[in-house]
This record gives C-alpha cells, structure tokens and sequence, in this order.
C-alpha cells in the first residue's frame, strides 16, 4: 500500500502530544505511530497540552525539534484542568456521548473553561500554523478550537475527528448550548467519524436541529459553510502489532502466563479503568457462565487487565470501588486451594508484553457498552497464532463491531448473552477459529492506522481552501 498521505506540512493538534521518543522505543499506541510517521514524511508540528501545571498561563511553549518534527506544548492553569480536563471533556462530554446521562455534570464553569482552553491553544499554536499547512484537530477535547482559529484567521484546510461516538440527538439536546457547540464544527472542512453509525446521528441532528442541507458525496451545508462528514475506521500498525506478539519479550510472557494456567484457558480482558468499557457487567457475565458451566469452573482463567485512568474525576473513583468488591466476592464464592477464577491487575504493560498475553488467550472479552472504536479488538486479532489463533467475544457497541463481523458479537448489557459468547468461543473447533480469524485479520491489516490516517487526510486535502472572512 502507498504510504505517505499528502505533500503538505501537517499541524496535528490534541489535548495531550505523543513524545517521538516513545513512540520509537514502541511504547506508545498505534495512533501516536501513525501520525509521527505522517509528521515525519512532510514536516510539522504536533501541538498540545504538556501534562503540566502552571500558577499563571503564560502561553509559553516547550518546543522538542526531532527529525523535522516539533512537539509543541503548553502547561496549564489548575483551574483550566479542573473545568477544561476534568470538567467539560471528562465529566460532561465523554459521559454524554457515551449514553450516560446519569453521569454526566452540567456546570457553567466547565463550559466556561473548556472554551477558555480552547481560546488558549488556539493562541500559542496560531503563530506556527504555516500558509499551506493542513491541520488536523483530535477529539472532543477541542470541538471548538476550529472556529477560534478561524477567528485568528486562520484560513488553511482544517479536520476534526472524533475518536468517541457521536451520540443520539434526544441526548445531545440535554447539553446546554449544544446549537453553538455543534455549529463550531462546521468551521472545519472535514469532520471524521469512526462509524456510518455516528455520522447518521451526527446528520439527523444538524439537519433537524440546525436546518443543515445534506448535498451529494458527504457534503452538509449550513450558514454558507460546507463540510464533508466522512467516515473514516482508526486501525492498529497491523504490522507492527505482528511482529511485536512473535518477538521475544511477547514470547517470554506468553510463557510466563502459560506456566500459570496448567493448562486452563484464559480468557482475557484488556480496558483502560472506565465505565464505558462495561467492565462490572463483564465480571458478572463471567460469573453468569461459571453458573452456567459448573463442569468447567477450574478449567478456564479470566484475567482482566485495567490500569486506572482519570481519577481525578468521582465516577471512575466508583467504577474502581465496584471491581474491587466484584473480584473479590467472585474469587470468594467460586475458587478452591489451587484455582482463583479472576486475575484482576490494575496496571500498565509494555506493548510485546501485552501481545505475548493476547496470544496465551484462547478467548478475548472485549465488550464495552459504548466505545468509539475498541483498539484492544483489533490488537488481539493481530496478536493470534495463525495455526491456533483464539476467538474475539466482540460488543455490538464498539465501533470495531462494524468491520470485525465475524466476532462473537454480543449484546454486553445480557448476561446471558455474553456467557452465551464466552461458552460459544470455548468450544469453536480449531478450523472455524481459524476461519473467522483470517476474516479479521484481513480487515484488521487492510484498514490499518496508515491507511485511516491517508483516508483522513486525502479528504483534507482534496478541500476547498476557504475564503478570507
Ligand atoms: P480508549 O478509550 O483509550 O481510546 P482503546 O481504543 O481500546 O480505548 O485503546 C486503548 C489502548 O490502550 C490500546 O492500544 C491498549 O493496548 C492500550 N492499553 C489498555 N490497557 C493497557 C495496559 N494495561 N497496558 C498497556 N496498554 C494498555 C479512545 C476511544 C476508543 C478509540 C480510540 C482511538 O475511546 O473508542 O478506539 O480512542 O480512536
């Protein structure tokens, strides 16, 4: 496949910036790769929040040129962290467009210094916005960060993409001034979804909501501006993935797991710390199947892996109590002298490890009530043997369900349903193993990060350049 998106210089912008260094010693995800390679192609600048507070904003960038890449970020005032970070994007936005209304915090101060941030990035990073660059803007962190620059005057070929669903309109209607959050996108030229399913609500809002007009080939009109909706997958570095489960770090932990199991299958779960990821319901769903299949409690092993994240913010605080009292009521109720039914870890590993530990499951539980696309589905598909390879138990809410259809798809709110799965995927004989995972890994290796990385950027390019205002 041609590698190598555009000609043009690319300014990537996000809440927080991949280090090149990290990337390069393999210890950062498929999407720092993918773009790095991109910046590294043609030049640019990849702009973001350090991590880091300051008393005072300042505006003063940190700036790290690497290979004709510079890294470029701001610290942040407490106060942008609590309303912008902990407030707008992961106590209002991430609950809302995941379906949780019941979690979601409406506060006037979040909405204030979310759009206060983004007046902020927009200042420090117009000034390295050269005349033919294309920018790409990452996430809901920063919805409205288009349009301040397009108040700054910025008139380059600008993207969004959303890498969380976009949700129903009933929902979206219940955030305060969504109208102008909504419209600030179409001050982008394209806005990319991970699923057609995402960007029908997203249409069905604008036009209903907004009087938006739907025109041929992507294209919505609204206010005299046009913006093409696009759909466009996140994948994996498939190749990459590959190789790092045959290597020998991936290999030393798939031993190190397989001298545990005696022979037991392992079932495994990998999820960043979040309600989303339906981790309370995955353990009730397991402890649903050892009720279901007395004859094979201590012949199975489900290893749940979850490092903490954001927990700064009540809920996930919460989600955390909840799996702690699940685990351990499981383990009480079911285990005998030489077999504990959960392994529960909540911590980060390295990525060969975490291929070695894909490949020792015979079964991955990867099922999510919501999720934008599942990056972990992906990644256990491209970590199987070949000869041997496991079975993928796959939500039907993960935006992954949409191209990894021979998946055990399951509905991940039924217990039943998912015991069902994990049953089903037990039992599959090696060759219709073998079947559905050539069906995945196809697609997992044909729609990799590179190729939804020049799908997004082929459809910036292609915009028109905007008008001066
Ligand atoms: P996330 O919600 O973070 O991403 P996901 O797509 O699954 O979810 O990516 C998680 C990444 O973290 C994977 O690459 C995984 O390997 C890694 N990871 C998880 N646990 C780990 C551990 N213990 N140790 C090391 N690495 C671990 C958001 C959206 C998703 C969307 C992505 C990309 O919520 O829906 O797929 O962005 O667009």
């Amino acid at each position: 496949m041609e590698r190598g998106p555009v000609s043009s210089r690319l300014v990537v912008i996000s809440n927080r910036v991949a280090s090149p260094k990290a990337a390069s010693g393999g210890n950062q995800g498929g999407l720092a790769v993918a773009l790095l390679a991109a910046l590294r192609e043609n030049g640019g600048v990849w702009f973001g929040w350090s991590g880091e507070t300051i008393d005072t904003f300042t505006g003063e960038m940190d700036r790290v040129e690497e290979g004709g890449v510079t890294t470029a970020t701001i610290d942040l005032e407490p106060q942008d962290i609590d309303e912008y970070y902990n407030g707008f994007a992961n106590r209002t936005l991430w609950p809302l467009f995941h379906d949780r209304i019941d979690l979601t915090e409406f506060e006037r101060d979040y909405e204030g210094g979310y759009v206060r941030v983004n007046r902020r990035f927009a200042d420090t990073v117009h000034p390295l916005i050269g005349e033919d660059d294309l920018v790409w803007v990452h996430d809901y962190h920063l919805i409205p960060l288009g349009r301040e620059l397009r108040r700054r005057g910025v008139e380059n070929r600008m993207g969004f993409f959303l890498h969380i669903p976009w949700p129903q309109s009933r929902i979206l209607l219940s955030l305060p001034h969504h109208e102008e959050l909504v419209r600030s996108l179409f001050e982008y030229d394209v806005v990319g979804f991970h699923t057609q399913d995402w960007l029908d609500a997203f249409r069905e809002y604008v036009v209903r909501q907004l009087g938006a007009e739907i025109e041929a080939d992507c294209v919505i009109r609204l206010d005299g501006h046009a913006i093409r909706a696009i759909v466009a997958p996140i994948g994996i570095d498939a190749g990459e993935f590959e190789e790092a489960a045959a290597g020998t770090r991936a290999r030393f932990a798939r031993d190190r797991m397989h001298m545990t199991l005696t022979g037991r299958q392992l079932l495994v779960g990998v999820d960043r710390l979040d309600y989303s990821k339906g981790l309370p319901e995955r353990f009730l769903s397991y402890e649903r199947f050892l009720v279901r299949n007395p004859d094979l409690q201590g012949l199975v092993s489900f290893l749940q892996i979850a490092p903490p994240s954001r927990e700064k913010v009540d809920t996930y605080q919460e989600i955390r109590a909840q799996l702690d009292s699940l685990s351990g009521r499981i383990n009480g109720e079911y285990s005998d002298i030489d077999w504990v039914p959960v392994r529960y870890v909540n911590r980060g590993y390295q990525r060969e490890e975490l291929a070695g530990i894909y490949r020792a499951a015979r079964v991955a539980l990867v099922t999510p009530l919501r999720d934008g696309m599942n990056l972990v589905a992906k990644e256990y598909v491209a970590a199987q043997d070949p000869d041997d390879p496991g079975v993928l138990v796959l939500s039907m809410f993960a935006g992954a369900a949409a191209q990894l259809t021979d998946a055990v798809i399951v509905n991940p709110f039924s217990a039943d349903e998912v015991a069902d799965g994990i049953a089903e995927a037990l039992a599959m004989p090696r060759e219709e193993r073998i079947r559905r995972w050539r069906a995945l890994i196809e697609n997992v290796r044909r729609e990799d990060v590179f190729w939804w990385r020049d799908l997004f950027l082929n459809a910036l390019q292609k915009a028109d350049v905007r008008e001066p205002a």
